[in-house]
């Protein structure tokens, strides 16, 4: 609404953006275009604002969960991250997948129940109505290109994706959130009216009722979360039959993410000239097997999280990496860790551990799991295990760290 108290260029901005279009020639009303081209049965702006309401209610959730794990892998200098609760990770991104799941049924019946609207007459009224209509473009592109791309990758098929997958999802996501927001905007007014006035249901004579709609798309939604759930909750394993990884598959009951072999380690972590450099500020440690072996030993039960959605809880022994950073000299109050891996190549070849996570004496360089030493694809012979973080900065195959201060 536009008041006389509002700055004139706002107002003539107003007149402008609301100015009629010519309207389009009439032989292009065919097809789709024609009137009376849809059965609006089933279809009604209640549903449509639920089903909204839902979306964005699931988008936001999983915007805010994987903006914390983008956080946690790339911290800025004003970004920190706890290390306890130990599973907190493991429930954000859990959460994170699972809203992005739910969406693709609420996605599929929300552009189900608008999609006539795409051959509205005419295509556009005013300068204002393009700009909205474009939005609304970009937002149902993101939303499909985020619900697409994170399937993909939870399913471990990238040859679609001929782009960096978490550069892509992320930058996609900002667009989403962002058109979301507008559309938010734009459409508040109409959800409100949709939601107040109880409006007749169409469809009673339909093939499908609002209420049959809804209860699809919330058992859809349902079926979904629970079919993926497994990768996480072991008791719903059995039936999780879209989640590609479950606790207790795997060596040592533990799912891999990449495997020895995979990563080109399979001489270098068996070498019986392994050493762990320990590099510090005052002196370098090199530490054999047998010189670890030596050190005390700690067990703590810690899960691994992928950022794929999959978690699995392990029992880790090994040496405290507050101990390794103490015996290089520096204070294990104060320090960050810079850990690289023996493989080679790779982008999760090295990672930094910072001080809080460097301070909890649950972070651990683990020689052991389940009792025994750990399986090559686990690490063997030495591996970063931490609470709270995700299972891609839990580096396999350790090979050397380099402690600095962080103060
Ligand atoms: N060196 C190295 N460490 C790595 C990876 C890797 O590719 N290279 N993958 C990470 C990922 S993405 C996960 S989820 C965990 C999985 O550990 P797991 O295979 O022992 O279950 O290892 C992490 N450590
Ligand atoms: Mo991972």
């Amino acid at each position: 609404m536009v008041r006389d108290a509002e700055p004139g260029v706002i107002r003539r901005a107003h007149a402008w953006m609301s100015r009629p279009l010519p309207p389009p020639p009439a032989v292009l009303r065919q097809g789709p275009f024609r009137r009376g081209a849809f059965d609006t049965r089933g279809r009604s702006p209640r549903l449509t604002s639920l089903l909204g309401i839902a979306l964005g209610v699931a988008f936001t959730i999983c915007f805010a969960t994987g903006l914390i794990s983008h956080l946690i892998q790339h911290p800025p200098f004003w970004f920190g991250w706890p290390s306890r609760p130990v599973g907190l990770y493991r429930v954000t991104q859990g959460v994170h997948v699972a809203t992005g799941l739910a969406s693709v049924p609420l996605l599929g019946a929300k552009l189900w129940s608008v999609y006539p609207r795409l051959f509205a007459w005419p295509p556009v009224r005013d300068p204002a109505n393009a700009i909205e209509r474009a939005s609304i473009a970009v937002l149902v592109a993101a939303a499909l290109f985020q619900v697409i791309s994170g399937v993909l990758n939870v399913a471990r098929w990238y040859t679609p994706m001929p782009f960096f997958f978490t550069a892509g999802h992320y930058w996609a996501a900002w667009l989403a959130i962002g058109a979301l927001l507008t559309h938010l905007g734009v459409k508040l007014p109409i959800v409100r009216t949709a939601l107040s006035r109880r409006t007749p249901d169409h469809s009673a004579a339909g093939t499908l009722s609002r209420r049959g709609l809804l209860g699809t798309v919330g058992v859809a939604a349902g079926l979904i979360t629970v079919a993926t759930a497994g990768q996480t909750v072991a008791p719903l394993g059995p039936v999780s039959v879209l989640a590609p990884r479950r606790p207790g598959s795997g060596p040592q009951d533990l799912p891999v993410n990449k495997t020895a072999g995979g990563a080109g380690v399979r001489d270098a972590i068996l070498d019986p000239a392994y050493r762990l450099t320990v590099v510090g500020p005052a002196r370098t440690q090199t530490l054999s097997l047998t010189d670890l072996a030596g050190l005390a030993q700690h067990t703590v039960v810690l899960p691994i999280s992928c950022v794929e959605g999959w978690s699995a809880v392990g029992t880790w022994t090994g040496v405290r990496l507050r101990d390794l950073v103490a015996l290089a000299g520096a204070d294990p109050d104060d320090a960050e860790a810079y850990v690289e891996s023996l493989e080679a190549r790779g982008r999760y070849r090295t990672t930094t551990v910072p001080p809080p996570h460097i301070r909890d004496p649950f972070t651990l360089l683990a020689l052991r799991l389940g009792g025994e030493p750990l399986h090559p694809d686990h690490g063997y012979p030495a591996r970063l295990i931490a609470p709270n973080r995700p299972g891609v900065l839990q580096t396999k195959w350790v090979g050397r760290i380099t402690v600095r201060s962080a103060s």
